[in-house]
């Protein structure tokens, strides 16, 4: 499918509204993301590799906060396992029903494993059985103050040996540091073709409702969940992805 180029913040808006995850977006949402996101195609194929190596037999995968589904037909391509189900979540129902038709388009007959994608806040879904569950760039658009339980819930609904996988857009509690990621994320944007009027205005737009955090407090929440491991396994700038094992 031709992607169509994000021009959402490309002209000067009279008032920049709070970021939303509607039809505009959907539609230009693949080329959004990668032109934003350092190592985006990298992370969404490494997934899948992380995936197949620690997804259980007749076990669930899950893809929370799936938009389209990316992380979830990466997985699905690499899953060597037997009655495994990914289970795709996202509460954007514009994205839910793009994103079906994309897995339409993809998918073949007598497919090994099925992808169910569900409309819903991950709130609301029942995580069990689980043998891999990724959180790709979500966890910082769900509040501070309830991200500890839903990391309890995963924690408790992965079966031992089962995966988290978690990446975010990181904070940096140094200045100089902090100001170096922001700067290089910047260039990153500059580079594919962003103008900094549509970096400032997305940055507005975001910024109550996508928060970021430091490493270190990941960190401490992975373990205060119950992981006894976790590690970074992928960084570029301030994105980065840990891997927590239970
Ligand atoms: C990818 N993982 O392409 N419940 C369900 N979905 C949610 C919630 C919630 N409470 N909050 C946000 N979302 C994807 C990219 S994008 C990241 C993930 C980004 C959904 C939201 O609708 C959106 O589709 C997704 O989380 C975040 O690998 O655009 O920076």
């Amino acid at each position: 499918m031709a992607k169509k180029q994000d021009e959402i913040y490309a002209s000067t808006l009279k008032e920049v509204i709070d970021f939303k995850f509607d039809e505009r977006v959907v539609s230009v949402f693949p080329d959004m993301i990668q032109r934003s996101v350092p190592g985006y195609k990298t992370l969404i194929s490494s997934i899948g590799i992380l995936a197949g190596r620690y997804a259980q037999d007749n076990t669930h995968c899950y893809d929370l906060g799936c938009s389209l589904g990316a992380v979830s037909l990466s997985m699905r391509q690499r899953l060597g396992t037997i009655g495994c189900e990914i289970i795709a979540v996202d509460n954007s129902p514009e994205m839910i029903a793009q994103g079906q038709l994309l897995l339409e388009a993809e998918s073949k007959q007598g497919e090994a494993v099925p992808i169910k994608m569900v409309c819903s806040d991950i709130d609301k879904v029942e995580i069990y059985n689980a043998s891999v569950v990724v959180l790709n760039f979500t966890l910082q658009f769900i509040a501070v103050e309830e991200r500890l339980a839903l990391v309890e819930r995963i924690y408790n609904g992965l079966v031992p040996g089962g995966v988290l996988i978690l990446s975010e857009k990181l904070a940096f509690d140094e200045q100089t540091q902090s100001d170096f990621m922001i700067d290089a994320h910047h260039d990153f944007k500059r580079d594919n073709g962003y103008s900094n009027l549509e970096i400032s205005q997305k940055r507005t737009a975001l910024e109550k409702v996508m928060v970021p955090e430091t490493l270190t407090c990941h960190k401490q929440r992975l373990s205060d969940a119950g992981f006894g491991f976790n590690s970074v396994w992928f960084q570029c700038f301030n994105f980065t992805s840990i891997i927590a094992i239970k």
